[in-house]
This record gives structure tokens, sequence and C-alpha cells, in this order.
């Protein structure tokens, strides 16, 4: 297949462009490189040492004899150029990971909120757009996320994969329907993933796309076999209070000694993928795209969950690093179960990683190498909600073990 990888130099998506290359397919990444603007905002950098995408594309060419694209493009600005690129590309899909992704980033001031939804909504509906006009055959995955669910609304009830079937009551009896799950956006950033839904709903329905929302848990891990080749293909690792999600966060912070930064109890269950699954889930939803016609495919993108306080209790066991409960910046619910339907993927043969297997002792190899690349003041979470909520001090000021790290 020829593949267009949109945001193919983020977290998810330089993984995914290296691993779809390996298994035979033509692609071609387009991004605008704002994820590493973003760093040179917050004044902090990924915890790995990513080499510039030109020097990772050369690495990978030396390395496999294959090509990758690339296309330097804002998709939320440059509409016309995105027409031309599909025209010249003739992508049978593309993959979509291309909007700011952090939910403290999009809660941090008026500014990141209005950008977060101004980047990530037009951005979607120009690619939507812009599939119509060049003749809507190519598929589209698209990466959305668990957090459109909400938590807690369904009870005990396992959270279906997109659609729930409600009975409306009308004077002539029920009538039975299905329709996209409730929207129970926890941020920003959320609130903009339950709009694309609406957006892909829309376009499926009025112009015959064929679309699949890949509703993803937190990714945790760095390495898939190909970004481990070599170190100058290594992916990103973001620790920061802004980017660094929770348990790569746990597996750096134990690496130099900090406390676990938990917020409040630790009571919140969230879902968890390995990087290494999400390359094999998006192999698998190429391979398996809605017919023209049909409603959006959605496959809840998970291989399990845990309790925020377990994963820092296991990290601390295996480590000896204390836990740290810290007053929460973010509104969210203080304790919720979580129990999640996930078959559509096990049903197409995907063997989930789990915690268990080993690959908890790699990451903290990694996060063990580079630790003297970590700025403690960038460590604990300081985008709140809203205005006033507490927020803790620098547990950590000094690194105890600042050593040069070799790159090559
Ligand atoms: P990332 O920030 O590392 O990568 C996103 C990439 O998209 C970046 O390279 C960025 O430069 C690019 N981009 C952003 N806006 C763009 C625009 N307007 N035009 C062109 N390029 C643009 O994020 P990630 O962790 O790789 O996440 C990828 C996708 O997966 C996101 O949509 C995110 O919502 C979703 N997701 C991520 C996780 C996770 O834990 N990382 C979990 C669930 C869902
Ligand atoms: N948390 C801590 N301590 C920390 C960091 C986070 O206790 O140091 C808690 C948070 O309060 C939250 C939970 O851990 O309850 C998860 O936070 P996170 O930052 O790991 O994940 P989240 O903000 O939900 O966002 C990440 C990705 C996002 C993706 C989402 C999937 O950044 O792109 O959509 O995971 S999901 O959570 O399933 O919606």
């Amino acid at each position: 297949m020829r593949v267009l990888v949109l945001g193919g130099d983020g977290f998810c998506g330089w993984p995914t462009a290296l691993h779809l290359s390996d298994h035979g397919h033509d692609v071609a990444i387009l991004d605008n490189l704002s994820r590493r603007a973003i760093d040179l905002e917050l004044e902090v950098d990924s915890l790995t040492p990513i080499r510039p995408l030109g020097e990772r594309l050369r690495v990978w060419r030396q390395i496999s004899g294959r090509d990758i694209g690339f296309v330097r493009l804002d998709l939320a600005t440059e509409y016309d150029r995105l027409v031309e690129t599909l025209r010249r590309l003739r992508p049978d899909a593309v993959v979509h990971f291309a909007e700011q992704r952090a939910a403290p980033y999009s809660m941090r001031s008026t500014v990141s909120k209005r950008y977060t939804v101004d980047n990530n909504v037009r951005a979607t509906h120009n690619l939507l757009a812009a599939l119509v006009v060049t003749g809507g055959e190519t598929a589209l995955v698209h990466l959305g996320t668990m957090g459109v669910y909400g938590y807690g609304w369904s009870g005990s009830a396992p959270v279906p994969e997109g659609y729930l079937t409600v009975k409306v009551p009308t004077p002539d009896g029920d009538l039975e329907r299905e329709i996209l799950h409730p929207a129970n956006p926890g941020s920003v950033y959320h609130l903009t993933k339950t709009l694309d839904q609406l957006m892909f709903a829309f376009y499926a329905h009025n112009d015959g796309l064929r679309v699949t929302d890949l509703h993803q848990g937190i990714v945790w891990g760095t390495q898939t076999p190909q970004t481990a080749r070599d170190e100058r293909l290594i992916n990103r690792f973001d620790y920061d209070g802004d980017y660094g999600t929770v348990l790569n966060r746990f597996l750096m912070q134990a690496a130099i000694g900090h406390p676990l930064t938990v917020h409040g109890t630790g009571g919140q269950t969230r879902a968890f993928i390995h990087i290494r699954d999400t390359v094999r889930c998006i192999e698998l939803a190429l391979a398996n795209p809605p017919e023209p016609g049909e409603k959006p495919t959605v496959f809840n993108q998970i291989t399990e969950t845990h309790r925020v306080r377990d994963l820092a209790e296991l990290v601390s066991a295996m480590t000896g690093v204390e836990v740290a409960n810290l007053p929460n910046p973010r509104q969210e619910a203080v304790e919720n179960d979580l129990v999640v339907r996930n078959d559509r993927f096990l049903t197409l043969g995907l063997c989930p990683t789990t915690l268990s297997e080993g690959l908890l002792e790699e990451c903290t190899d990694i996060a063990d190498r580079y630790k003297g690349r970590v700025d403690p003041s960038k460590i604990v979470c300081r985008s709140v909600w809203r205005q006033g909520m507490a927020i803790a001090e620098d547990l950590v000021t000094e690194l105890a073990d600042r050593r040069p790290v070799a790159v090559d």
C-alpha cells in the first residue's frame, strides 16, 4: 500500500512509519514539526536524543534500503498544498496522528486552548475536505483517544467500541438506535477528539469516506524493533509535566531517584497500550477498512487497564523509589473503575504486549541510559484545569548523578 503518515515525526507516528516501511509499504511522512517547536517553547527536550527528521530518514535508508518521503506541511493552515500532495502521492491510505495531543498543554493557558482547538479541528476538517475533492477512495485511519468516553459514565458496564445501542421512547413504542457513545471529554484536547468523531460520522455518511477511528489508551514504552536498530532512529520519550505520560514518567522518575508523582490518591484507572502494539494495531486497521457508505469503524486500541497508584507501587517495588501523593492539577474523578471492550483487535489477531513481559525493564534501561538529560524542574505538572488549583513544588532540584550521555 501507499501510506501517508500525518504526524510521522511524533512519538507514535515515527515508529509507525518505520514499521509500515519495514513491512513493505510505500510510506511518506507529512509533518509541520510543531511538536519539536513546542519542546523549544517549553524549554524541554525528549529524554532520548531524537535526531532531526532528515537524518532519521537518511539512516533508515542506509539500514533498510527503503525510502520514506517527507512533506513539511501544516495540515491546519495549508489546505491547497495538502490537496496537491494527495493528488501527487495518491495514497491508498492516510494515517492521521497530526494533532496537539497533550491534555495538560491544552489546559495551560487561553493561548494553548485556542491553539489546540484551531490546530486539531482544522487539521481534521481540512483532511476530510481534501479527501473528498481528491476522489474519496483513500482510506483514513485516525488516532482518537479513550478519553472521548470519559471515566465512570457507564458505571461497571464495559466501554463499547464506539457505539451504544439505545432505546428511544416514542408514542408508538421504543425505537432501537445505535448512537456514538456520549462524549465526555476531560480536557480541551480530549474535546477536540470528540469533535473529530462528529466530523468523521458526517463525511462517512455524506461523502462515503472510509474512516477508522482508533480510540487509543495511554501509550507506554519507547522502542519498536525498527527504532531499536540504530541509536539515530531512537523514538521520542516525553517526561515533562505537560507531555510526559504517566507510566513513562514513573520509569524516568525511578531512574533518577525522584519520588513517583501520583496525582491525588492515584485512584484513576486508565487504559494502556505498548508502542509495539500501537504500530501493529495500525497495520491491522489499514488492512481492514470499512466499505464506502459504512459508518466509521471504531476500535478501542488498548490492551490492559491499570490504576495509577498500582502502577506507582509496581515501579516502586521494582526500583525502591518512594511514592509521593501530590495535589491533583486536573479536574477528574478521584477514583474510577474502567472495563473496556477490545474484542475487535483481538479477533483480528493482536497478541497484546503486557506490563509483565519484561518491557518495563527495557524501558527502565532507556530511562537509566539517558537520565543525565533530565531537567528536574520540568517534572512536576504545573498546568492546572482551573485557576487557583494547587500545584506541588519541585520535589528534586539537582540530579544526584548527572553524567554526560554518549550519543553515537
Ligand atoms: P506527538 O505530539 O508526538 O506527534 C504528533 C505529530 O503531529 C508531531 O510530530 C507534530 O509535529 C505533528 N503535527 C501536529 N499538528 C500538525 C499539523 N497541524 N500539521 C502537520 N503536523 C502536525 O503525539 P503522539 O504521542 O505521537 O500522538 C499521535 C496521535 O495519537 C495524536 O493524535 C494523539 O491524540 C493520539 N494518541 C496518543 C497517545 C499517547 O499516549 N501518546 C494516546 C492516545 C492517542
Ligand atoms: N498522572 C499522575 N501523575 C503523573 C502524570 C499523570 O497521577 O505524573 C495521572 C493523571 O492525573 C491522569 C492519568 O495519570 O489521571 C493519566 O495521565 P496521562 O498524562 O498519562 O494521560 P492523558 O492526559 O490522559 O493523555 C495521554 C496522551 C493523550 C491520549 C490519552 C489516552 O497524552 O494523547 O489521548 O493519554 S486516554 O488517557 O486513554 O484518553
